[in-house]
């Protein structure tokens, strides 16, 4: 063996056991996303820590709770009953619930593209099958996440399960990052950052014509719903506003304010629900965490239209 080889192999060595006591940090450690987390959602078993880890809306299936899809797709263009049940530890289905941002439930429909995001609240009938009428817009492979908390369990718990829509399924690159972005003539203007393994303060603002927005609406408990999903595995971000209304220092905008747990460095997508003069209205942003990724698909080089010319002339 010759000494560079050697020196590569000690290298290497170290790294995995540097890389292996950051694991052991991460899993044991508090850390300050697994700190917020705990102290909001009243995790207290150490044993606990280790799911902590995981973000949320990952499985299908979490601590005996399982999100069981009754209906095998989503409709196109018109709505159809979309239907499911939460089946529990007891392999019943979970009919008791506590009120979280106002409902029992909260389903979570996006296609796996990040586009065509919904977030709606179907009705429970007695035996606990979950319904709503819904469509999607366009053909794809969807996930719904169902965002629950079941009584008896201190914490909530996000399911995920895949769904397809069918027809010809044309992905979109997810749209760059922004600070802005216009929704039915109001513009939500984005600031802070979100903070790889750490609770990120966000800020929405909502103004119209100019003119910041100071009248905005309760929604589910709060003058804003903030859903965060990474890019490629659609994690879900754990996000809670900050204060509520009626709290006596809580404004009606035109800033709505959040903590975001942010699992990794990566991309996001997020959506701000909020609602205004009687409707709610979606503002969607793609939000760095960290470095930037490299683009997953390399934009087309001047080499492979060259080689492509050469093949064909
Ligand atoms: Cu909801």
């Amino acid at each position: 063996m010759n000494t560079p080889t050697k020196l590569g192999a000690f290298g290497l060595g170290l790294a995995v056991v540097f890389t292996a006591a950051l694991g052991l940090g991460r899993t044991v450690g508090p850390s300050t996303a697994s700190d917020a987390l705990a102290g909001h959602d009243q995790h207290e078993a150490p044993a606990a820590a280790a799911a902590v880890a995981l973000p949320d809306g990952l499985q299908v299936i979490e601590d005996g709770y399982r999100l069981q899809p009754i209906s095998s797709g989503l409709a196109v263009g018109a709505a159809k009953p979309f239907q499911f049940r939460i089946v529990g530890p007891d392999d019943k289905p979970v009919t008791d619930y506590t009120v979280s941002h106002d409902k029992d439930l909260h389903l979570i429909v996006v296609r796996r593209d990040l586009s065509g995001f919904q977030h709606v609240h179907p009705d429970r009938a007695a035996d606990g099958t979950w319904s709503i009428p819904l469509a999607v817009a366009e053909p794809g492979q969807y996930r719904v996440f169902a965002d629950f908390q079941p009584v008896g369990r201190a914490d909530g718990l996000t399911l995920g399960a895949d769904l397809p829509a069918l027809g010809n399924y044309r992905p979109r690159p997810l749209p760059p990052a922004e600070r802005s972005t216009t929704v039915d003539g109001y513009t939500v203007t984005l600031a802070g950052d979100l903070t790889p393994g750490g609770s990120a303060r966000l800020s929405l603002s909502v103004s119209m014509n100019g003119k910041p927005v100071t009248d905005l609406q309760p929604y589910l408990g709060a003058y804003g719903h903030l859903v965060a999903l990474r890019e490629a595995d659609l994690a879900y971000l754990h996000v809670h506003p900050d204060g509520e209304p009626g709290d006596g220092k809580t404004k009606a905008g035109p800033e709505i304010v959040f903590h975001a747990d942010v699992p990794s460095t990566g991309n996001y997508r997020l959506y701000l629900d909020f609602q205004h003069q009687g409707k709610v209205r979606t503002a969607e942003f793609t939000a760095t965490a960290g470095a930037s990724p490299a683009p997953a698909t390399p934009p087309p080089s001047a080499s492979e239209h060259g080689a492509d010319g050469h093949t064909h002339g």
